[in-house]
């Protein structure tokens, strides 16, 4: 059993209130983690440590938060391996991908802006002859950062590393359901020598840890991943305190798959869109939208490829899907596809629980839907499982049009060998990000966010740095110098 603690002013800490929760491995059921219960106790001493610390952190040399951040990176790329069998036990997700995507992307985060914050400059405005202005940008202070389980350590540093790097101070709160590799991650600031305070991570529900936190009056600001509903209610309480908040929110994302498009290369990448990591990505395709023209060509060829994957033990190689996160999430998953079902839908692969022999944890089929409008529900929400639907357009327009019609507006993917057609949907589709012919070809000086109900502001390379700090112009007027 592991004993989490809170890590605040460079200490680790249980909950003042000595209360834990216990936390399971969804892949066999077992125990495997006690983790601090908190509440506003412990986060209004961590704002304290936080705003203690913060004095001295942002008169820090850029390069010298540079680089202890760069530390942190090497530490966890030295962990690379260890820290990703803890990251699989705790989501159920292969150990392998933790391996090639998570732990690695958690270093880079931390070692992009760590570089990125030595070319980070501010502007200047000449007015001639009577004088000229210029920018400075200080962090904001102490920002509180709040994580999903998805990603645990890859979107918890994407927010930290920036946060610091900027010099914030930062009070964060993974999830409740994943906070093992936030605990290794306060080890690992330690051992870095981050300052006592810098960052400073309080585990526990998000309405008591997360709510204390948004409502802390010493919280400065505020940056959110994950489900639109809990966004709405962060963006409520950031505007009644005027304190700015980046939300990441849920996505309905669509692939527009045209008759022109390289078929195998869009077949293959598209399994992968939806299913990697059970699907459990903001980022999963959950709408195939196909020309009618290659409708039935595609459907086959995709039913093909996606029975092909293989629904195992995480700690498995050949395993392309472990376990889904929780028993509570894999019911909600199975309720959409069930709701699918009653709406009229043809199942054509999956839907269905896996049994893997001698685990009990909560496996899925990946599972393909057609049959359904683009107003049902299963076309409308997010379902955050291996579960996507197909649906056929007859022309560029309609499938604009069903692309854009939910009111999600996080990404989409465009499948076609014609430029024309690529520039021309780009430029219509609602979202934040569009791929095309690709996914999740990261690039993170990118702005990275949704439109609509996907949330507000962009992170991401000059973005993020933007987000965590305030610009004060300071106007020179030469006639009285
Ligand atoms: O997210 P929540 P959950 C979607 C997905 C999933 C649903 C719910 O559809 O099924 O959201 O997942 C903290 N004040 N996504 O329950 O509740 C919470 O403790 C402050 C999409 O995990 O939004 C956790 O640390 N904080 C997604 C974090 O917010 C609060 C990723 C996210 O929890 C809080 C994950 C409050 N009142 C889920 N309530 C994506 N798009 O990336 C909760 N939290």
């Amino acid at each position: 059993m592991i004993e989490i603690k809170n890590y605040i002013g460079g200490k680790l800490c249980a909950a003042r209130s000595g209360s834990v929760l216990t936390g399971q491995n969804p892949a066999d059921g077992s125990d495997i983690w006690h983790c601090p219960d908190s509440d506003a106790a412990d986060v209004g001493a961590a704002v304290q440590a936080a705003s203690e610390a913060f004095g001295s952190w942002k008169k820090f040399d850029v390069s010298k938060r540079s680089s202890i951040l760069l530390r942190i990176a090497d530490i966890i790329e030295s962990k690379n391996d260890e820290l990703a069998e803890l990251e699989s036990k705790d989501t159920g997700k292969p150990v392998w991908l933790c391996k090639e995507v998570d732990i690695p992307r958690s270093a880079a985060n931390f070692r992009f802006f760590a570089k990125a914050v030595t070319q980070y400059h501010s502007e200047t405005y000449d007015m001639g002859q009577r004088g000229f202005n210029y920018t400075l940008r200080d962090p904001l202070g102490v920002v509180g950062c709040i994580s999903p389980w998805n990603l645990p350590l890859y979107l918890l540093s994407w927010k930290i590393a920036p946060a610091l790097a900027a010099g914030n101070t930062v009070v964060a709160k993974p999830s409740e359901v994943t906070p093992l590799s936030a605990f290794y991650l306060s080890e690992i600031c330690k051992k870095a020598g981050l300052p006592e305070g810098v960052l400073n991570i309080c585990h526990g529900f998000g309405d008591k840890v997360g709510q204390a936190l948004i409502d802390h009056p010493g919280v400065k600001a505020v940056s959110f991943t994950g489900g639109t509903l809990t966004g709405k209610k962060i963006a409520a309480a950031c505007a009644s305190r005027l304190i700015p908040c980046s939300l990441e929110l849920g996505g309905k994302n669509a692939a527009l798959v045209y008759a022109d498009c390289e078929f195998d290369h869009t077949v293959n990448e598209l399994v992968r869109s939806c299913f990697t990591n059970q699907g459990q990505i903001c980022l999963c395709t959950e709408r195939i939208l196909v020309e009618e023209s290659i409708y039935e060509k595609f459907k086959t060829a995709f039913i093909s490829r996606t029975s092909k994957l293989k629904v195992g033990d995480p700690t498995c190689s050949e395993s392309d899907l472990g376990a889904l996160v929780s028993g509570d999430h894999t019911r909600k998953v199975m309720d959409w596809v069930k709701t699918a079902e009653s709406e009229g839908a043809t199942i054509l692969f999956g839907g269905k629980n896996v049994k893997i022999e001698g685990l009990v944890g909560h496996f899925l089929e990946p599972t393909v839907i057609e049959g359904l409008s683009n107003a049902c529900h299963i076309n409308q929400e997010e379902v955050f499982g291996p579960v996507v639907t197909l649906q056929k357009f007859s022309n560029l327009d309609e499938s604009v049009n069903l692309a854009n019609g939910t009111r999600y507006g996080l990404s989409a993917t465009i499948w076609s060998g014609s430029l024309k057609t690529c520039h021309e949907v780009a430029a219509k589709l609602q979202v934040g990000i569009v791929w095309v012919n690709s996914w999740l070809l990261r690039d993170l000086r990118t702005p990275f966010g949704g439109m609509k109900q996907s949330g507000l502001g962009r992170e991401g390379g000059r973005d993020a740095l933007d987000f965590f700090t305030e610009s004060k112009n300071v106007c020179i007027h030469y006639d009285k110098l």
